[in-house]
């Protein structure tokens, strides 16, 4: 078996104005369809970031993707990574990126792509699910967690292309727990999760407090601010939110850099809080792992195929976490059913993931949706590995087709959230690290 061709289809995909330390969602989200066409007629299917640069990434790797054996990944990564050497040794601090936009990952984040649409193929062409096919799962369904955020009002899209705004405006503890009540009504989330770095922190402990009184300790909860915070504000929510974070929840990226996570974990358990800091900003890569260890300054390792290197990467990451002691969760951006699919073939495989994966599902809706059937459904909070070959789900042609035409009509290529800001919320916004 033999790729003979690989397909990108750049798709933006509705979202609604978010609001998080970066500034605020854009009325489209972009993402890329990626295929590869096999010699013996089969198609594997991967989801991966979008715009130019992600398109662009793949590009130009099309001319070794074509012609090549998708079982054979081991030697592409050895190629992609020896494009990637120089980069590799710069500062890897997302602190001021978004996930899926460091230039540095652009090695990690093309392998993965590529790398998920192999498997889908191969485990197409054996007829057996993805995460068989790398040594078998350790849970046959992946929870995933309530992930709640601050929004304006509006569902998303643009004129005549607008989606429901099935959450409402989202600015006050009681509308956060209105929002989070609709959502583990309709999908069943057992873990919960608020997108901070908003409003003043004062306002934002208010808001988890008011989830612990509306759904008590049987919940876990968790604050991520994207690095909103301070040092001393960081110490100051950890402390106040002691009896709320630290049972089974944790504080993600309070403030900016390892070193400053260091600092607010010290002073937590110096004052006897074990509440753990968990991060998808200061580890963001598999050299950043150890330097969590020794410095202490991150307990939980947000993992994310995409980013990370795909599903092997997240294996590994899953042995390293087990061997150094720490814990397992696992990152989101807006993304569409192929990738929720990949997230669970991925955390299938990890057994040191204990923790719910974050998911940005709810926030996009049918009318987006890529795969065949239509979105992908959610039993207790969890989704279920379908008996079915490779990812377990079919595109749909004429929904691609949808999305590239909406891509098409966009001015923008790229994630802008402070632009978006400046637009609609206040011309001036900037984004301050560390904000309070
Ligand atoms: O979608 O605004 C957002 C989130 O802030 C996202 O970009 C982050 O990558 O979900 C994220 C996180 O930091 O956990
Ligand atoms: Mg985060």
């Amino acid at each position: 078996m033999k790729i003979k061709q690989l397909k990108l289809h750049p798709i933006a995909v509705a979202d609604g104005p978010l609001r998080s330390s970066y500034g605020l969602h854009a009325p489209y989200a972009l993402r890329t369809i990626v295929e590869v066409v096999t010699t013996d007629g089969i198609t594997g299917i991967s989801e991966t970031y979008g715009g130019d640069g992600p398109v662009a990434a793949l590009e130009s790797v099309r001319s070794r993707v074509e012609g090549m054996d998708p079982f054979q990944l081991t030697a592409f990564r050895q190629y992609i990574n020896a494009q990637a050497v120089e980069a590799a040794g710069g500062a890897r601090s997302q602190t001021w990126l978004v996930p899926g936009e460091n230039p540095l990952d652009t090695h990690a984040r093309t392998f993965a792509a590529i790398e998920v649409a192999c498997l889908d193929a191969i485990g197409k062409a054996l007829g057996r699910p993805l995460c068989d096919l790398v040594g078998g799962r350790c849970r046959d369904r992946v929870p995933y967690s309530a992930y709640l955020f601050y929004k304006h009002a509006g569902g998303g899209g643009m004129g005549d292309d607008v989606r429901e705004d099935e959450y409402g405006e989202i600015l006050t503890p009681e509308a956060v727990v209105r929002s989070c009540k609709q959502m583990v009504a309709q999908y069943g989330f057992k873990e919960i999760k608020l997108k901070g770095g908003v409003l003043p922190p004062e306002e934002e402990i208010a808001a988890i407090r008011a989830l612990r009184q509306e759904f008590g300790p049987k919940y876990p909860l968790r604050i991520d601010p994207n690095c909103a915070w301070s040092i001393d504000t960081s110490v100051h929510v950890g402390e106040s939110l002691k009896g709320e974070l630290s049972d089974g929840g944790y504080l993600e990226d309070p403030c900016a850099a390892i070193e400053g996570m260091a600092e607010v974990r010290r002073r937590l358990l110096a004052n006897g809080n074990d509440t753990p800091l968990a991060s998808n900003v200061a580890t963001t890569c598999f050299a950043h792992v150890p330097v969590a260890k020794e410095t202490d300054g991150v307990q939980i390792i947000l993992s994310d195929p995409h980013y990370w290197g795909g599903i092997g990467a997240q294996q590994k990451l899953s042995d390293l976490c087990e061997v150094l002691g720490l814990g397992m969760s696992m990152h989101s951006n807006n993304h569409l059913g192929v990738s929720l699919m990949t997230m669970t073939h991925a955390a299938a495989v990890c057994p040191a993931l204990t923790y719910a994966c974050d998911t940005h599902y709810p926030w996009q809706t049918s009318v987006d949706e890529v795969i065949v059937g239509g979105r992908v459904q959610f039993e207790k909070g969890c989704v279920v590995i379908p008996d079915k070959p490779g990812l377990g789900v079919e595109l749909d042609y004429d929904q691609v087709a949808r999305g590239e035409e909406r891509y098409k009509k966009l001015p923008y290529r790229k994630r802008d959230d402070e632009a978006e800001m400046c637009k609609h919320v206040d011309p001036n916004w900037k984004r301050i690290l560390p904000r309070w």
